[in-house]
C-alpha cells in the first residue's frame, strides 16, 4: 500500500515541530514568517527560520535559477518541477531535517503545498506524479501545522505593485486563480492546514496567527 500523508498523520518523527506559510504572491509571508518567530521566541522556543525554494547554499542556487525571468528558451514544466524538489532534497538533508533533530522548531517560508499549487494547479502537473515525488524527497516529513494565507490575486499584486517581477509573478490572473484553487481545496481537506483570511489588516490575520499557535503549544488533552 503506498504511503499517504494521511496515513503517516502529517508529522515528522523529530523532536523539533515542522511549521509551514503558503499563500500566493503578496499574502504576507515574509512579514508573518518573522511575527511567527517574534512569537514563538518570546516563549522560550528555539526557531530555525528558512525558505523554499532555497534554504541552503545549493537550494539557493536553484531558486535563482527557476525565479530568473529568461527569453532563451521556455522552461519546461517537469524540469521546473524536478529542480523545486531538487532543491527540497538538498534543504531537507542539510538544513530542516538537521534542524528538527536537534530540538529546534523550523518556520519555512513554502514547502509542498506549494508545488501542488503552482506545479499542480497552476502548470497541470499530475496530482499523483507530485505525490510520488513528494514520497520519494521528503517520505513522512510533512509539516506538523501550516498556515495558508488566502488572498485572491487582486490584493496580493496592489501590494507588490513597483517590484521587480520575477518569472512567477509574470503569469497571469488565471494562473494565480488555479494556483489558490489548489491551496483552498488543500487546506479545506488536510487538518494540518489552517485557512487565514490574509486581506484583512495585519493585526487580524495576526490575531489569528497568535491562537493558532497558543493551540500548537496547548498540552494535550488526557
Ligand atoms: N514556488 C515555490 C513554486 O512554484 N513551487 C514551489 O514548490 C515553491 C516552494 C517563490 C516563488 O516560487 C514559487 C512560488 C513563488 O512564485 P517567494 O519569494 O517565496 O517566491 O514568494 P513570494 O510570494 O513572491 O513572496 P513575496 O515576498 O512576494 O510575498 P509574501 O512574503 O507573501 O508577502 P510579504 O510578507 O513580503 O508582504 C508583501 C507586502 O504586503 C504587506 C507587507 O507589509 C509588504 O509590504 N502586507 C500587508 N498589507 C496589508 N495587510 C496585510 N494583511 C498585509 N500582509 C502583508
Amino acid at each position: 500500500m503506498s504511503r499517504t500523508e494521511q496515513q503517516v498523520g502529517a508529522a515528522p518523527a523529530a523532536p523539533g515541530r515542522f511549521i509551514t506559510v503558503e499563500g500566493a504572491e503578496g499574502s504576507g509571508k515574509s512579514t508573518n514568517i518573522d511575527f511567527l518567530r517574534q512569537l514563538l521566541e518570546a516563549r522560550g522556543i528555539v526557531v530555525h527560520t528558512t525558505r523554499e525554494p532555497g534554504g541552503t547554499p545549493l537550494a539557493e542556487e536553484v531558486r535563482a535559477l527557476l525565479l530568473a525571468p529568461r527569453k532563451d528558451e521556455p522552461v519546461d514544466v517537469l524540469a521546473e518541477t524536478l529542480l523545486m524538489f531538487a532543491a527540497r532534497a538538498q534543504h531537507l538533508a542539510t538544513s530542516i531535517r538537521p534542524a528538527l533533530a536537534a530540538g529546534r522548531w523550523v518556520l519555512c517560508d513554502r514547502f509542498t503545498d506549494s508545488t501542488f499549487a503552482y506545479q499542480g494547479g497552476g502548470r497541470g502537473v499530475a496530482p499523483s506524479l507530485l505525490q510520488q515525488l513528494a514520497e520519494a524527497v521528503h517520505g513522512d516529513c510533512w509539516p506538523h501545522r501550516t498556515f495558508y494565507l488566502d488572498a485572491p490575486f487582486a490584493v496580493g499584486s496592489r501590494r507588490l505593485a513597483g517590484r521587480e517581477r520575477d518569472r512567477f509573478e509574470q503569469e497571469d490572473a488565471a494562473f494565480f486563480d488555479r494556483v489558490r484553487a489548489v491551496f483552498r481545496e488543500r487546506a479545506a481537506r488536510l487538518p494540518r492546514i489552517v485557512e487565514i483570511d490574509a486581506t484583512r489588516p495585519l493585526a487580524a490575520v495576526q490575531h489569528d496567527l497568535r491562537l493558532a499557535v497558543d493551540e500548537l503549544l496547548a498540552p494535550a488533552a488526557p
